[in-house]
């Protein structure tokens, strides 16, 4: 069964068809990217409905569904409704806004719209459990990302800024990927306390972290992988907080398979920092499901209740970040399996010096 076909087996009695508007969302079904448009789906069919600017494109690649060129979309989607006799609508909450959502029923206002947590909630567990193609590709997007921490081993050092490391991650990356997923992080010495600095002028000295956080987007799949080194040598202080991140890290890594409730993971690293007293300074979750988006659900964190499934592909991003003074952080991306885990990243976690 496709990805559309599932949704239309789960739509409920209730409801004659869906709209999908949200560009995430639109792509996880069609496979095909673009900044307007939306997916129509009734109990017989789906719909693509994209403006000129694509159609031509769509019709080369999109398999499964019908593709319409739309002057105004009001006026096709009533025609679709008014063909396959549709009455009751459903439309996402989290990504129609207010605005859009008063357009609908004034201008297609025969149609009874509903704003459907049953929708949101559908494609979010839809979209979390990966088939096995995604996973494909996600591990393809990791791959590049492991390479660029490959090439960027051999600039990293001493003298350098972290914003000309950045620029050379970013570079090696859009010369072997689509995109960056995100903007690159590189915090240096204090600025190592900061889990999302953003990369600045200061030169990276003997004897400082620097912490490396970047992924890329490959095929429409995010990938995203963090890495720490020291600059030089490490103090033994720097070695004992290194193995403590490596070592809760891990635990996790050993831990995770499916059945588990992802707040009870990220617990489990909070217990292992507490006993070393560093609670406090893992002030963030311990990792957050990737995609289609960098960050989607399951989230690996206090309060996601979500039960872990196969195929669901999540960061471990333990970190612990000394106000002022120094942070690290350490994130490989895993896909659940029924008895643990595939790590998909594959760069060495030693403490490398540079
Ligand atoms: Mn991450």
């Amino acid at each position: 069964m496709n990805k559309i076909e599932e949704l239309i087996k789960d739509m409920p009695d209730e409801i004659d068809a869906v709209i999908v508007k949200n560009g995430f969302n639109r792509f996880y079904f069609t496979n095909f990217s673009s900044t307007a448009g939306a997916l129509l789906i009734t109990k017989k069919e789906a719909y693509f409905l994209l403006d000129f600017r694509y159609f031509e494109m769509a019709q080369k690649v999109v398999k499964g569904v019908k593709i319409i060129c739309f002057s105004d979309l009001f006026e096709e989607i009533n025609n679709i409704f008014k063909k396959e006799n549709v009455k009751n609508v459903a439309v996402e909450t989290k990504s129609v806004s207010i605005s859009e959502f008063e357009e609908y029923k004034t201008k297609l206002n025969e149609y009874n719209f509903t704003k459907s947590n049953w929708l949101d909630e559908e494609i979010t567990s839809l979209r979390s459990v990966k088939t096995e193609e995604e996973v494909e590709k996600i591990k393809r997007s990791q791959e590049v990302v492991d390479a660029a921490f490959s090439h960027i081993l051999n600039f990293v050092s001493a003298g350098k800024t972290e914003k000309q490391v950045a620029r050379e991650i970013e570079n090696f990356i859009l010369d072997n990927a689509q995109a960056t997923s995100f903007s690159t992080i590189v915090v240096s010495g204090k600025n190592s306390s900061l889990p999302h600095g953003v990369p600045t002028e200061k030169i990276l000295e003997d004897g400082d972290f620097v912490t490396m956080d970047f992924g890329v987007i490959l095929d429409g799949y995010c990938s995203d992988m963090t890495r720490t080194v020291v600059v030089k040598k490490p103090s033994n202080f720097q070695r004992e907080l290194y193995k403590i991140v490596l070592d809760g890290q891990e635990l996790a890594l050993k831990t995770i398979k499916e059945g588990l409730i992802c707040n009870e993971v990220d617990a489990m690293v909070r217990r292992f920092f507490k006993k070393f007293d560093y609670e406090e300074e893992f002030g963030h979750g311990l990792g957050h499901g990737v995609g289609i988006e960098i960050h989607e659900d399951p989230y690996l964190n206090k309060i996601c209740k979500t039960k872990l499934k196969e195929n669901m592909v999540v960061t471990v991003e333990p970190g612990i970040y000394i106000n002022s003074k120094m942070g690290l952080r350490i994130e490989d991306m895993v896909v659940v399996k029924e008895n643990g885990i595939l790590n998909l990243t594959k760069s060495s976690k030693e403490l490398i010096c540079v």
